[in-house]
């Protein structure tokens, strides 16, 4: 095989696994079967580092020619292969049986990996692909020494292969996986567990408890206020000793998807995301002494910058 070969991938089949030359334009596609009679009847050509290495020519099913520098490869399921070039920023389409080379699509620039949809699968969808690109070079607007990076979908359901749009990308894109959103069911908030520990959802119930030299917080967030003490005449303020271990437990009782709040308090360095449902803890030691505000750190409604409080640290 070749000298540098980069990204080995099986077919949907499970009949081939095909692995890329990078340094030699070519894909070799290797047939399972022929494999495990190789192992078989010791069809080996010496061993490197103590393991037998198999006979290329028994194995080989395919050597496709596939363009410069090709590294991973993706699958439609109907047959089809999808080979990322990265010197020729390029994408090479060929039929897996016959090796037959069908179609070359250019990128913008540099493609390391590709996903197509659902194509590490048994059943790829075959109808879209994302090239990775790991250059945007003259894409997009500059912004600057550091580029974007970029990301472009391909239509790969007919023969040729078609360009259908590019996207600016943080770099640097390296792999991903594309599943149908019907199967993806996350939930869409934490549910209300009153049980749950630590979690308080009745502005009544909040309160703080000393426990020797840590101070908990047993707080809500709710549009748009936090109740830290429900006892207290300012309850958006935690009183504490410098030295002290605070423990903020606050539990986001909105219960609308989309609602996430945050506790921050800048000049400790310290915050935290809330999301609807959930008890987050925010946990360090107060060695500062002074008057140090917090603030909520999502938007979360039209008073979202009033959501503040302060935390009170009295001198040693
Ligand atoms: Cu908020």
């Amino acid at each position: 095989m070749a000298k540098s070969p980069h990204g080995v991938d099986v077919t949907p089949d499970g009949k081939y696994y095909l692995s890329s030359g990078k340094l030699s334009p070519t894909v070799t596609v290797y047939d399972w079967e022929k494999t495990f009679k190789a192992v078989e009847n010791n069809d080996f050509q010496g061993k490197v580092r103590g393991l037998p290495v198999i006979k290329y020519e028994s194995v080989r099913h395919k050597e496709v020619e596939v363009g410069l520098g090709p590294l991973h490869t993706q699958f439609d399921g109907r047959g089809n292969a999808y080979t990322t070039l990265f010197i020729d920023s390029a994408i090479t389409k060929f039929n897996i049986k016959t090796g037959k080379v069908i179609d070359k699509i250019p990128v913008q620039y540099s493609p390391g990996h590709a996903a197509a949809a659902e194509g590490d699968s048994v059943s790829p969808d075959g109808n879209y692909l994302v090239s990775l690109n790991k250059l945007s070079k003259d894409s997009y607007l500059s912004v600057g020494p550091s580029h974007p990076e970029s990301l472009q979908l391909i239509d790969i359901s007919k023969e040729k292969m078609q360009m259908l749009y590019s996207a600016p990308a943080d770099p640097e894109p390296h792999y991903a996986q594309m599943i149908k959103a019907d199967k993806i069911k996350p939930i869409e908030i934490y549910p209300k567990e009153t049980s749950r520990p630590n979690s308080v959802w009745k502005k009544e119930n909040a309160h703080i408890e000393r426990k020797g030299n840590e101070v908990h917080v047993y707080g809500i967030a709710v549009r748009s206020r936090f109740v830290f003490d429900a006892k207290s005449k300012t309850p958006d303020v935690v009183r504490v000793k410098q030295g002290d271990k605070v423990i903020f437990h606050i539990t986001n009782i909105d219960l609308d998807e989309d609602i996430t709040h945050g506790l921050g308090i800048s000049l400790y360095n310290q915050n935290m995301e809330i999301q609807p449902g959930e008890t987050n803890t925010l946990e360090f030691v107060a060695d500062k002494s002074g008057v140090f505000p917090l603030a909520c750190t999502n938007f979360c409604s039209a008073l979202h910058q009033e959501m503040t409080g302060y935390l009170l640290v009295s001198p040693k």
